[in-house]
Protein backbone atom coordinates (compact mmCIF):
# COMPACT_ATOMS: atom_id res chain seq x y z
CA UNK A 1 0.00 0.00 0.00
CA UNK A 2 0.95 3.35 -0.27
CA UNK A 3 -0.03 6.78 0.95
CA UNK A 4 0.77 9.98 -1.26
CA UNK A 5 -0.56 13.51 -0.46
CA UNK A 6 -1.75 15.75 -2.83
CA UNK A 7 -2.29 19.36 -3.83
CA UNK A 8 -4.64 19.61 -6.00
CA UNK A 9 -6.22 23.55 -6.90
CA UNK A 10 -9.87 24.25 -7.44
CA UNK A 11 -11.91 22.63 -5.04
CA UNK A 12 -14.05 24.67 -3.43
CA UNK A 13 -17.20 23.45 -1.68
CA UNK A 14 -18.81 19.82 -1.00
CA UNK A 15 -19.41 19.11 -4.00
CA UNK A 16 -15.79 19.44 -4.94
CA UNK A 17 -14.97 16.99 -2.37
CA UNK A 18 -17.41 14.16 -3.27
CA UNK A 19 -16.10 14.36 -6.65
CA UNK A 20 -12.83 13.82 -6.14
CA UNK A 21 -13.41 11.47 -3.76
CA UNK A 22 -15.84 9.47 -5.55
CA UNK A 23 -13.62 9.40 -8.86
CA UNK A 24 -10.45 8.35 -6.30
CA UNK A 25 -12.73 5.63 -4.92
CA UNK A 26 -14.13 4.48 -8.33
CA UNK A 27 -10.32 3.52 -8.99
CA UNK A 28 -10.27 1.30 -5.78
CA UNK A 29 -8.56 3.82 -3.85
CA UNK A 30 -9.30 5.92 -0.71
CA UNK A 31 -9.13 9.69 -0.95
CA UNK A 32 -9.34 12.20 1.91
CA UNK A 33 -9.91 15.70 1.10
CA UNK A 34 -8.41 18.79 2.73
CA UNK A 35 -10.17 22.04 1.46
CA UNK A 36 -8.87 24.65 3.38
CA UNK A 37 -5.17 22.96 2.80
CA UNK A 38 -6.04 22.03 -0.66
CA UNK A 39 -4.63 18.30 -0.22
CA UNK A 40 -6.07 15.03 -1.16
CA UNK A 41 -4.48 12.27 1.01
CA UNK A 42 -5.03 9.15 -1.28
CA UNK A 43 -4.29 5.46 0.21
CA UNK A 44 -3.98 2.80 -2.47
CA UNK A 45 -2.28 -0.53 -3.78
CA UNK A 46 0.37 0.51 -5.07
CA UNK A 47 1.01 -2.79 -6.87
CA UNK A 48 -2.30 -2.52 -8.94
CA UNK A 49 -2.62 1.22 -9.37
CA UNK A 50 -0.45 3.81 -10.44
CA UNK A 51 -0.26 7.65 -8.78
CA UNK A 52 -0.72 8.61 -12.41
CA UNK A 53 -3.85 6.80 -12.82
CA UNK A 54 -5.18 8.48 -9.70
CA UNK A 55 -4.03 12.39 -10.73
CA UNK A 56 -6.34 11.46 -14.07
CA UNK A 57 -8.95 10.88 -12.41
CA UNK A 58 -8.67 13.75 -10.11
CA UNK A 59 -8.31 15.90 -13.29
CA UNK A 60 -10.88 14.70 -14.79
CA UNK A 61 -13.29 15.60 -12.48
CA UNK A 62 -11.75 19.42 -13.54
CA UNK A 63 -9.51 20.13 -11.05
CA UNK A 64 -5.98 20.35 -11.42
CA UNK A 65 -2.98 18.41 -9.94
CA UNK A 66 -0.37 20.74 -8.54
CA UNK A 67 2.08 17.77 -7.99
CU1 LIG B 1 -17.27 22.58 -5.31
Amino acid sequence: MANVILNVEGMSCGHCVSSVEKAVGNLGASATVNLAAKTVAVDYDDSKLSLGAIKEAIEEQGYDVVQ
